[in-house]
């Protein structure tokens, strides 16, 4: 590849041989807890990220000491759906090889921190012999696709899950890089015989998400992806899709041409041409996708650049589906269902809430030890779903009870933890694995919350659903300007608040305070909850209050968020 206009990893991508570049050597190197920097950027494609703990970054330069380098390995679990031998699986890793937690992602996936370079090929073996694996967690490919968890329809979930594995499967790298480097699979003879049919030898000009959604809970969160399958049911059946394109939450602070942004719905499609309506779109932002400037290169931008019709029109051409009219659908809200719900077959489910999606044993509430008990009943199975959370599944009536006695033991039911604003937040890792963390968010979230409930019921309304997200930097990985209360991450303890998105993840919150520390944002809130207390309309949520009062400024498109 000569085009010097193209990214480095562009180049990093093409000179590869399908993802291999010299990581079988990097390994065995046991000279340094790192690999090499171009590698760094391929194995994110095998789901794994080069970190290194920042608590300790500069004490270990002080001392001359290489950084505190570790891995973060990201599984790739289509619709967040595991049985309790596989969870029981991952527990035991989480243990031998992590840092004795399993974190639950904002995309119905786990990951592990802190496994060292000398332990990932034996951690990575040991996933796939629980029947999982990380093939593409991470990259210039589909990630993880998610499919909505809640099983209150769950003939329709059962089908649509189904459908975000066949597209998880279609979607795939066909390189057998993986297999050769972690599982000693046999090496094919020669790279150059191995075809990429759908991504070609340099896979995407960046990261793309997909996933399906079931109206009314939007708990998957369709418009900030750049994929989505809005199911449309009429009599319990599925009669088709909704498809949604070019959403992304990523920004830069400070560069206004980069910007959060919600899906367009392109139009209506039938179940039968889910598969190439989603090929259509990957090979469509593969071959116009921006490769000069990774902060440029997400399918949002070429939507905008080339306007959607054009994008519609590309896409019926290469799939040779006509969109037809969009159907009509509506959603309600952008979280998960806590606690018992029946489903229509009998089974029981139990959503429970995971604090910022760490599974893990601090003092008396035990998650980790709490969920490996009840995985060893063997009689349920578990759903991780799209806000960190973790559904006990299809649980028998004979063991409910045992259940909620098991949760009362390790101190992990939902009552002992949650306000209903802890119940609707959601936080990203940042610190300390994070490389790109600029301000805590998991660690600090639910003390600022402990607070905010505070603030909240002296208005009266501790009762009150509202979204709160927070993120350690503009990536937005919590989805934050999709949360009625969004933060995100400026500097050491600073935030930009944003306020004014939709319950139901319809629309952007706007910049309300920018770079403000734990006492501006509070002092910023309390008129806002004061008044919001009095004069909203009833069952008004905050975030429609917000510019229903012209509080804030309504956003009607992502690339208008940073106007004022
Ligand atoms: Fe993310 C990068 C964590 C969901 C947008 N994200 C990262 C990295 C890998 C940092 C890095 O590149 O070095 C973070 C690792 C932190 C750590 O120590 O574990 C990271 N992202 C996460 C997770 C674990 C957040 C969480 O608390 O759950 C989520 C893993 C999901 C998964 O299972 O695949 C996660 N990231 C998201 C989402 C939400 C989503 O997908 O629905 C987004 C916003 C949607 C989007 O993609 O636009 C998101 N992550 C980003 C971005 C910004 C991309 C952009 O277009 O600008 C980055 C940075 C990048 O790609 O350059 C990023
Ligand atoms: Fe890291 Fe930023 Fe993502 Fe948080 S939002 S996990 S700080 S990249």
């Amino acid at each position: 590849m000569t085009d010097t206009n193209l990214t480095e990893v562009e180049h990093i991508k093409a000179d590869s041989r399908h993802l291999r570049g010299t990581l079988v050597d990097g390994l065995r190197d046991t000279l340094t807890g790192a690999i090499a920097a171009p590698d760094t950027q391929l194995s994110k494609f095998h789901g794994i990220y080069q970190q290194d703990d920042r608590d300790i970054r500069s004490e270990r330069k002080r001392q001359k000491l290489e950084p505190a380098y570790s891995f973060m390995i990201r599984g790739r679990i289509p619709g967040g759906l595991l049985t309790t031998s596989q969870w029981l699986s991952l527990d035991r890793i989480a243990l031998q090889h992590a840092n004795r937690s399993i974190r639950l992602t904002t995309r119905q996936a786990v990951q592990y921190h802190g496994v060292v370079k000398r332990d990932l090929k034996q951690t990575i073996a040991e996933i796939n012999q629980s029947t999982l694996d990380t093939i593409a967690a991470c990259g210039d490919v589909n990630r993880n696709v998610m499919s909505p968890p809640l099983p209150a329809l769950s003939g329709v979930h059962r089908q649509v899950q189904a459908q975000a594995e066949k597209l998880s499967e279609r979607l795939m790298p066909r390189s057998r890089a993986y297999h050769e480097i972690w599982l000693d699979g046999k090496k094919v003879e020669s790279s150059q015989n191995e075809v990429e049919p759908i991504y070609g030898d340099t896979y995407l000009p960046r990261k793309f998400k997909a996933t399906f959604v079931i109206p009314p809970q939007n708990d998957v969160d369709v418009y900030s992806q750049d994929l989505g399958f809005i199911t449309i049911v009429k009599d319990g059946e599925i009669v088709g899709y909704n498809v949604t394109a070019g959403g992304g939450m990523g920004m830069t602070h400070g560069e206004t041409d980069t910007y959060p942004r919600l899906g367009d719905v392109l139009g209506f499609i039938l179940p039968e041409h889910v598969l190439q309506v989603a090929e259509a779109v990957v090979t469509t932002q593969r071959d116009y996708g921006d490769r000069t400037n990774r902060k440029h290169a997400r399918l949002k931008y070429t939507i905008d650049d080339r306007g959607v019709d054009w994008f519609r029109a590309e896409v019926e051409k290469r799939s040779g589906v006509a969109f037809e009219t969009a159907a009509k659908f509506s959603f309600v809200a952008n979280g998960d269902v806590y606690g018992w719900q029946k489903d229509d077959v009998g089974a029981w489910h139990y959503g429970l809430f995971v604090q910022g999606g760490r599974i893990s044993d601090v003092d008396e509430r035990r998650l980790l030890s709490g969920i490996r008990a009840i995985a060893r009943l063997h009689s349920c199975e578990f759903r991780l779903t799209p806000n960190q959370n973790l559904i006990i599944s299809k649980v028998a009536d004979s063991d409910k009870a045992s259940i909620d006695a098991l949760l009362a033991e390790y101190g992990i039911e939902n009552s002992a933890q949650a306000s209903p604003l802890r119940l609707n937040s959601m936080a990203c890792v940042a610190f300390p694995t994070c490389g790109l963390a600029m301000a805590e968010s998991e660690r600090y979230l639910p003390s600022l919350v402990d607070k905010l409930d505070a603030q909240l019921a002296s208005h009266g309304l501790q009762n009150e659903p509202i979204t709160i997200r927070m993120t350690g930097c503009p990536n937005g990985c919590a989805r934050p300007y999709i949360a009625e209360i969004g933060l995100v991450g400026k500097g050491p303890g600073r935030y930009t608040l944003f306020l004014g998105a939709g319950f139901a993840g319809e629309r952007l919150g706007a910049p309300y305070l920018d770079n403000a520390n734990e006492a501006e944002i509070m002092a910023a809130l309390d008129p806002l909850f004061a008044d919001f207390g009095k004069r909203r309309d009833p069952s008004e949520h905050f975030g429609d209050f917000l510019v229903r009062t012209g509080t804030v400024r309504e956003v009607t498109a992502g690339r208008n968020i940073h106007d004022s």
